[in-house]
């Protein structure tokens, strides 16, 4: 429970005490992501047994479903036990046989993945194996198992690419990286395994899905982490890529809700699960330090490091068939969506820092915003510069006065040029840190000239 705290605000466990099984098994690869780990308590609370895939790792990535791991004390790993991990991988197609063999689950819901865009185009290979083959593992050993099992797929709006928005069931796919490749050929893996074998099985193509669990190099949890670093004076900047792309952001914990409810339909089909709103990036920046007082141009800076090969420049889900079939109403938009996510990191750091006793933090939202403004109020923003070329012209100019006023010959102020660019091209420095560049290239040079 302590460590799962530090990342939603709050989180109520008390339902595992009254679990009943519903007679139902479920099996979740990728079940410590952020979907995997809401989906497992949606799931708990409807009285299914869950067991969940989980990869060896040298260092936990249980953390968002320890707090479920209640029950082994009682049950061990046992056929009655409401929850227990079992290693696997989704590259591994022994581990999966085995898995589900052991399990004979009623629902596989497959939501491991490789799931960062950007990261898929530096591992394109492995992206590909985990999302595209890892479905294929499980979708023919439940063929050749004779499983009688349901499948879901999760699928992704990133398949749509440069598909004009709105995006519905009927969108042509354009995908635009080796994760959207890799998540179309699972796509389709599915549909073909639905006509050609009968399986039950589903896509949900879901929108992007946010929350405090959200992985920390997904571009909404990296901002709301540094507006929390921010003001507790652990940070001074935010460094992002593209700031134009659109797109529509939900809540996870209801979009977790929705595999389910895919999963319940009398046959298997697809459906877009999306909030029908669309945002810039810059927007969810700006939204965010808004709510504790500051402009986020004083702290953002942007880097070619975090730009793509290629973008999906928009994204906005027409989730017709969804409200009609499904009931979907997302209830969390945009701007309730920044302010859970923000409160959710401004009390870690509360916690962290020593400003907030955790036995007494409060559970609302209000209270952390208030906080943080107040801190805010104190903050004096840097200026920074990011050095490209003309950037380093002007600084040279500067240079080239100073050092003409000291009479310093024409090779050693290209040899202090040369050195000032190595250190500084490409880094983005405050206007102070510049400062104090020049400053200690002076006084390097009075030593030498000494
Ligand atoms: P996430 O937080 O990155 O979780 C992915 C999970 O998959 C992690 O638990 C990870 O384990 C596991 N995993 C990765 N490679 C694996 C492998 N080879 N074998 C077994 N497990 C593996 O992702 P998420 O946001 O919860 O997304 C869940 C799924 O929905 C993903 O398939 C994602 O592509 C898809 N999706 C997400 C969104 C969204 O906006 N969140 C939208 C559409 C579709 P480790 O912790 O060991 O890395
Ligand atoms: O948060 P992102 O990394 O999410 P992205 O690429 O939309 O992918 C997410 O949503 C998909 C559904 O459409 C999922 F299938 C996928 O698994 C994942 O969950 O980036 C969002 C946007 C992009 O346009 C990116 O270029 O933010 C832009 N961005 C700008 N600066 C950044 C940054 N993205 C990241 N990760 N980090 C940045 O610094």
């Amino acid at each position: 429970m302590g460590a799962f705290n530090k990342m939603d605000l709050t989180i109520d466990t008390e339902f595992l005490k009254d679990w009943k099984w519903n007679g139902k098994t479920a099996l979740i690869t990728g079940i410590g992501g952020q979907d995997g780990s809401y989906l497992a308590e949606f799931l708990l609370s409807k009285g299914y047994k869950v067991r969940g895939i989980v990869r060896r790792a040298s260092w936990p990535n249980t953390r968002r479903v320890d707090h479920l791991d209640v029950f082994d004390e009682k049950y061990g790993k046992t056929e009655g036990s409401p929850f227990f991990l079992l290693y696997g991988d989704l590259a591994d197609t022994i581990s999966i046989r085995t898995v589900l063999e052991k399990v004979r689950p009623d629902e596989v819901y497959n939501i491991g993945a490789q799931s960062h865009v950007g990261i898929s185009f530096e591992n394109p290979e492995s992206t590909l194996n985990y999302n595209s083959l890892g479905p294929l593992r499980i979708l023919d050993a439940i063929r050749d198992m004779k499983l009688n099992c349901k499948y879901y797929q999760a699928s992704s709006s990133e398949m749509f690419g440069i598909s004009s928005p709105p995006q519905n069931e009927d969108t042509i796919m354009l995908p635009q990286s080796p994760y959207g490749i890799s998540k179309l050929a699972a796509y389709h893996l599915t549909r073909m395994y639905r006509k050609a074998y009968g399986l039950f099985a589903c896509n949900g193509i879901l929108f992007n899905h946010e929350s405090p669990r959200r992985g920390l190099n997904f571009v909404t949890k990296k901002v709301t982490g540094a507006v929390a670093d921010i003001v507790v004076g652990k940070k001074d900047k935010l460094v992002l890529g593209n700031l134009d792309a659109k797109r529509d952001w939900g809540y996870a914990k209801e979009y977790v809700q929705m595999m389910w409810g895919i999963m319940q339909q009398d046959s298997p089909d697809d459906y877009v699960i999306s909030t029908r709103e669309t945002h810039t990036i810059r927007e969810f920046v700006e939204e965010t330090f808004s709510l504790v007082g500051l402009n986020w141009r004083d702290y953002v800076v942007t880097s070619s490091n975090y730009k793509r090969p290629a973008e999906v420049p928009a994204l906005l889900g027409d989730c017709t068939k969804a409200e009609e079939k499904l009931g979907w109403k997302p209830q969390t938009k945009f701007k309730e969506l920044v302010r859970l996510m923000l409160a959710a990191d401004l009390k870690e750091r509360f916690v962290e820092r020593g400003i907030i006793n955790p036995k007494s933090a409060p559970a609302n939202q209000e209270f952390y915003l208030k906080k943080a403004k107040d801190l805010a109020e104190n903050l004096k923003p840097k200026l920074f510069y990011k050095i490209n070329a003309n950037e380093l012209n002007s600084i040279f100019q500067e240079l080239y006065l100073i050092l003409r006023e000291k009479n310093v010959s024409y090779e050693v102020t290209e040899r202090i040029k040369e050195e000032l660019s190595q250190k500084l091209m490409g880094k983005i420095v405050s206007k102070e840190d510049l400062e104090k560049e020049l400053r200690e290239v002076s006084v390097q040079y009075k030593v030498r000239e000494g």
